[in-house]
């Protein structure tokens, strides 16, 4: 989508003794390169008429020199486009390239210059009660940048910008509400729920830098409603979620069924409300992770993040209790060291540089309170080949009395480059 700012140009020009004159008169604006690439045509008869009334003394055409002086006004309409594309405004958000006028009918706020300066960078911020099919629009709490400590219902509804939309990802830029309750790490206080799309799991507390991809839908327009709801104990709440929509063809859409979706050799994954000093794993989780496949990778090794803050790392803690040391537990079964309820599922995972148990060459779900694909207090480096690259992440709505104090997971993961050894 193109739009265009119309030039009048006055250009008074003269020529004189053959020289062009052809100067730049937009001094007024600001940019350069498009004014100057107006081309000015020379005027006069181009010596193709013989001069009347004068014999020819030779035989070789001869040609009249120029009109030798001659003052004219030339107006000129010059059309200046660009593209409606994003653009960093001044104050660090994302906006989107347009005029003042279109910037102010669409209801957002011009935030410095783009286009050469032809162009306004248009921030979309929009809080509680609104609606938006504006792509990039940030949504805040009520008072932004101030907190917010109070109780109720606050609501976004994303409409498809275009028809063609696939996906909204929402990037959590700030994200803090109150956390889950310390029993069962349930969300019943403050939440935040996306609805209108594919299910996703509710989240709460401190999700600050994390990322959901939803869906779309198929409806032409096909809304998306994004809510906070706050409730209980007075709490110091602020959110600050920036809404992309996807188009379907875009070569940066997700894949199918991630929630989360990495890109990159290397990154970090960890789980909503992972905080290595005070977050509670959430219940009622269910979802797929996926990393996308690097050319030339042909698996994914992972390892817990360092821990800074606790004498024994809490980066892996989904079951058991985890103000002690606990062992990793693994597989589906429903003996004490295996993951029946709460579990992290890495496809067909293998400890790096460790001889695996005879019984099984690889297992899937992990979960306790160490980071290993197989029984142990020591926390291993761990091998997926499978493809694509997905994790799935699940919890129930059980923690007390057994589960104590998890803290969720935090791994970073290096994707491993194809040899003969892995394929
Ligand atoms: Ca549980």
């Amino acid at each position: 989508m193109e739009f265009a700012i119309l030039v009048l140009l006055l250009a008074f020009y003269q020529v004189s003794g053959g020289s062009d004159v052809g100067t730049n008169r937009g001094q007024g604006f600001k940019g350069r390169g498009i004014l100057n690439g107006v081309s000015i045509p020379k005027w006069g008869n181009g010596g193709h008429t013989k001069k009347p009334n004068q014999e020819l003394q030779k035989s070789e055409p001869r040609f009249w020199p120029p009109v030798q002086k001659e003052s004219r006004f030339l107006s000129l309409f010059t059309v200046v486009t660009f593209p409606n594309g994003g653009c960093a405004g001044a104050s660090g958000d994302n906006g989107t390239c347009m005029t003042a006028r279109e910037c102010s009918v669409r209801g957002g706020s011009a935030n410095g210059y783009c286009a050469n300066g032809y162009g306004l960078c248009c921030i979309f911020m929009t809080s509680c009660g609104s609606s938006t099919s504006e792509n990039g629009t940030y949504f805040v709490n009520s008072g932004y940048p101030s907190a917010y400590d109070g109780t109720g219902s606050c609501e976004l509804t994303v409409i498809k910008s275009h028809p063609d939309v696939c996906q909204i990802r929402l990037d959590f830029n700030r994200f803090t509400i109150a956390g889950p309750e310390p029993m069962n790490h349930v969300c019943n206080q403050d939440q935040f729920i996306v609805s209108g799309g594919n299910p996703i799991p509710t989240i709460c507390g401190m999700n600050q830098g994390s990322h959901m991809y939803v869906d779309a839908g198929v409806g032409t327009t096909n809304p998306v409603k994004l809510t906070f709801v706050t409730s209980g104990n007075s709490f110091e709440r602020m959110w600050k979620v920036k809404v992309t929509q996807i188009p379907c063809s875009t070569i940066y859409k997700a894949d199918e069924g991630c929630l989360q979706y990495y890109t990159g050799v290397s990154g970090q994954l960890r789980s909503f409300n992972y905080d290595p000093a005070s977050g509670l794993q959430l219940s009622n989780q269910d979802y797929g992770i996926c990393i996308r496949m690097e050319r030339n990778f042909c698996g994914v090794q992972y390892t817990a993040c360092p821990d800074n803050v606790n004498n024994r790392s809490r980066a892996f803690t989904i079951s058991g209790n985890s103000n002690g040391p606990v062992n990793s537990m693994i597989g589906s079964g429903a003996g004490p060291n295996n993951c029946a309820n709460d579990w992290l599922l890495v496809p067909c995972a293998a400890n790096v540089g460790r001889i695996q148990p005879a019984q099984a060459l690889c297992t899937d779900r992990i979960c306790g309170g160490t980071f290993s694909a197989d029984l142990s207090m020591t926390p291993s480096t761990v091998l997926s080949t499978v493809k694509p690259f997905r994790l799935w992440f699940h919890t129930d709505s059980v923690e007390a009395p057994v589960d104590i104090d998890n803290r969720g997971f935090c791994l970073n993961y290096v994707q491993q480059p194809c040899t003969n050894n892995l394929v």
